[in-house]
């Protein structure tokens, strides 16, 4: 049987799109052949010392592992050079990433994870590089900090990859959600999850709950919902927690269910949760949302936030419509 590559996918795509240029599928290009170097050092990451700490904090105080900083330049060095960009950010970056004057400029904004659940890299789980990408608001000069900080509602392409026991690239620049396949026998990523569409009810609910002290009673009656009977669904969920989104996620977009990193008061600070809005919310409620499925922080759809700040957190609660619909009813009015 004949297969789809993601470039050719890419191309239909581009002409059945009025705003779609060669330049985007072209970028896009660009981002799949980072993804797929990254693959490969994830693949042998045990043969080739890049397990471990590097001894470094990010910009979220977080330790950073020697494959997080890995694919961070990886992504760095051929998306500078790709010509389609002005700006990018990274989860590990604390500020915005120029692309140098002496490399051609473009008119998008990329940002990413370069390789989320990196806590589970030495123990072989499942990992992935989350991406989202804006189109400039301005028609050129420096990229101000405004231009970045946008809706997840005005995002043009999002979607991730996942170094999983196959690599694969799930993405959606607003007309479905398509899922292709690392085929490494000819180093091409084939279309092998047409038009995903998540399932309306779940099963499947996905938390931490070790943090149960730390939250609040709407967040702790919405858990106790999930796994006793007294909930839409009338049975309970099965509880199934990775501990690395891109995982939980794309495991809840296939077979359905709810995954929910709800704010905590760990820290007095931190009244957000943990995941990022920009890196890691928004890209994936694109997604959902062209599956189908929903995303809120609680109290408001996750594409409808206005962002303030580049590593801002959010609470999130992601995946099957009736699920999220259930879980935010406990936080409605709350606040
Ligand atoms: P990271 O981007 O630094 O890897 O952190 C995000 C990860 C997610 O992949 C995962 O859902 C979450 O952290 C797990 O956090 P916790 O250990 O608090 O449950
Ligand atoms: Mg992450």
């Amino acid at each position: 049987m004949r297969q789809i590559t993601v470039t050719e996918h890419l191309l239909v795509h581009q002409k059945a799109s009025p705003m779609a240029t060669g330049r985007f599928t072209r970028l896009l290009n660009e981002l799949i052949l980072a993804a797929k170097i990254i693959s490969r050092e994830v693949n042998k990451a045990g043969l080739v010392n890049v397990l471990g700490l590097t001894g470094d904090t990010n910009v979220q105080g977080e330790e950073v592992q020697k494959l997080d900083e890995l694919a961070n330049s990886i992504l760095i060095y051929r998306m500078q050079r790709a010509g389609f960009l002005c700006a990018m950010a990274s989860e590990e970056n604390a500020d915005l990433i120029e692309i140098p004057s002496k490399f051609a400029q473009g008119d998008y904004i990329l940002l990413f994870d370069p390789l989320d659940g990196s806590s589970n890299i030495d123990v072989n789980v499942s990992i992935g590089t989350i991406f989202s990408i804006f189109r400039r608001t301005r028609e050129n000069g420096p990229v101000y900090m405004e231009e970045v900080l946008q809706k997840g509602e005005n995002q043009v392409a999002a979607g991730y990859f996942i170094y999983g026991s196959s690599t694969m690239m799930v993405y959606t620049t607003g007309s479905g959600v398509h899922g292709f396949t690392l085929d490494p026998s000819v180093g091409e990523f084939l279309l092998s999850h047409p038009n995903i569409k998540t399932p309306e009810q779940g099963k499947v609910y996905s938390v931490n709950e070790s943090y149960w002290d730390y939250w609040d009673k709407p967040t702790q009656e919405c858990v106790n919902a999930f796994k006793s009977s007294n909930n839409r669904r009338g049975k309970p969920y099965s509880l199934r927690y990775i501990g690395s989104l891109v995982s939980d996620f794309h495991r809840n977009l296939l077979s359905g269910g709810i995954f929910m990193y709800p704010k905590d008061n760990r820290d007095p600070k931190k009244t957000s949760g943990k995941l990022r809005l920009m890196c890691e919310a928004n890209p994936l409620a694109y997604v959902v949302e062209q599956a189908g499925g929903a995303a809120s922080d609680g109290q408001r759809r996750i594409l409808e936030i206005d962002p303030h700040e580049l590593h801002q957190r959010v609470p999130l609660f992601i995946g099957s419509k009736n699920d999220v619909e259930q879980a935010v009813s406990f936080y409605r009015d709350q606040d």
